[in-house]
């Protein structure tokens, strides 16, 4: 994959998916502190299984942190700023996923990210996520951050247009995605996970992905 755009260089230990979209391998120092983060936000805000606008209920189980939170249902998708299951403002992104978000996002080339949002997905083995673009979030000359802890997932990604050719990539355990600049737009997804187990996490897997919604 690394010598895809071999005339980009990259950081140390990144790899380049397009111009602006690189994966950054094993950047998670503290997969446990990130983990005891997640289960203190789904304590107050529990994970669910959303429907689409279509009426269709999504595999991948989803809560959020921050200001806002992304949320579906037959009305549609948007960003909320309480969590419509309790009537609650979503739980406060913890200072120390604020931190790791800002020093990915740096690392890729994306100085002062500040995220507002964060949606946390829980994938079981067989959840997928289909190609989307992430176009609801107010500000999209910022990146999006997005982490991957627990068992391994094939990330998809293509261009502009939902059909045209797509490439795919593996996410591991504490490897982190960064999004923007001429890539933020571009479709991706998440193929159906295969059976495996992680010792922190189980037989799943868990992303965050930070934005800047407002
Ligand atoms: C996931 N990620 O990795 C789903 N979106 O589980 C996304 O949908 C995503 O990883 C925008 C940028 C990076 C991502
Ligand atoms: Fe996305």
């Amino acid at each position: 994959m690394s010598d895809l755009f071999s005339d980009h260089a990259t950081p140390e230990g990144t790899e380049a998916l397009a111009d602006g979209a690189m994966v950054l391998r094993g950047f998670v120092a503290d997969d446990t502190g990130v983990l005891d983060a997640v289960a203190a936000i789904t304590a107050q805000a529990p994970f669910r299984h959303l429907v689409t606008r279509g009426g269709f209920r999504m595999s991948v189980a989803m809560t959020n942190c921050g200001e806002l939170g992304w949320f579906s249902d037959r009305r549609g998708y948007r960003y909320t700023s309480t969590d419509p299951g309790s009537g609650q403002p979503w739980p406060a992104i913890p200072p120390m996923l604020l931190q790791l978000a800002h020093d990915a996002a740096e690392r890729a080339g994306f100085a002062g990210f500040k995220p507002d949002a964060c949606l946390i997905n829980r994938y079981v083995v067989g959840a997928r996520m289909t190609l989307h673009q992430d176009r609801d979030e107010g500000n999209l000359d910022a990146p999006i951050v997005s982490v991957s802890l627990g068992i391994p997932a094939v990330f998809q990604f293509g261009g502009f247009e939902r059909t045209g050719p797509t490439v795919r990539t593996p996410l591991f355990h504490r490897d982190v995605v960064v999004w923007g600049g001429p890539s933020r737009l571009r479709f991706h997804g998440v193929l159906p996970l295969k059976a495996a187990s992680h010792a922190l996490t189980g037989e799943c897997r868990i992303n965050l992905t930070f934005r800047a919604a407002k």
